[in-house]
């Protein structure tokens, strides 16, 4: 059983989850519609990794004899001055998700629940490498300012990038 007050917070989180998949498929689309298809698959499957992590709590959720209750998803942002707003966006944006996250190990160390504090330890691990992994790009479009042939050989590298299933 889940405490109403981790039950809320796990709702919450699940929220936000979803809301990643619906923002990384929003900036997908403004890098399709500029032409950065490398990028954009990039993004998309970044929404695809969201859409497990939301569905990893979803169903966490009920096992634990819980309930899930949706919420609606805000807006996501549609437009952006370039490739590098995009992806400082998202860094921005995974931050706010640590902060979350690590909000929300609080709330499970509170309420004493060790089950739910040894599942959200690979929440907490998923963020190091999310972060990393946009910093990392944010570094390398900086080196190529952005633009011109470093540009496009990026965009094809990151073209080539495939979705694996997570465990
Ligand atoms: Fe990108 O983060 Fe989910 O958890």
């Amino acid at each position: 059983m889940l405490t109403k007050k981790l039950q809320d917070a796990l709702n919450k989180q699940i929220n936000r989850e979803f809301f990643s998949e619906y923002l990384y498929l929003s900036m997908s689309a403004y890098l399709e519609s500029i032409e950065m298809e490398g990028f954009a698959n990039y993004f998309n499957i970044q929404a695809q990794e969201e859409h497990f992590h939301a569905m990893k709590m979803f169903n966490f959720v009920h096992d634990k004899g819980g309930r899930v209750i949706l919420k609606p998803l805000g807006e996501p942002k549609a437009n952006f001055k370039s490739v590098l707003e995009v992806i400082e966006e998202a860094l921005e944006h995974e931050r706010y998700i640590t902060k979350s996250i690590n909000e929300l190990m609080d709330v499970a160390i509170k309420e004493n629940d060790h089950s739910v504090k040894s599942f959200l330890e690979w929440y907490v691990d998923e963020q190091v490498e999310e972060e990393a992994t946009m910093s990392k790009l944010i570094a390398k479009l900086k080196l190529i300012n952005g633009e011109g042939l470093g540009l496009l050989t990026l965009d094809n590298e990151l073209g080539q990038r495939k979705y694996t299933p997570e465990e």
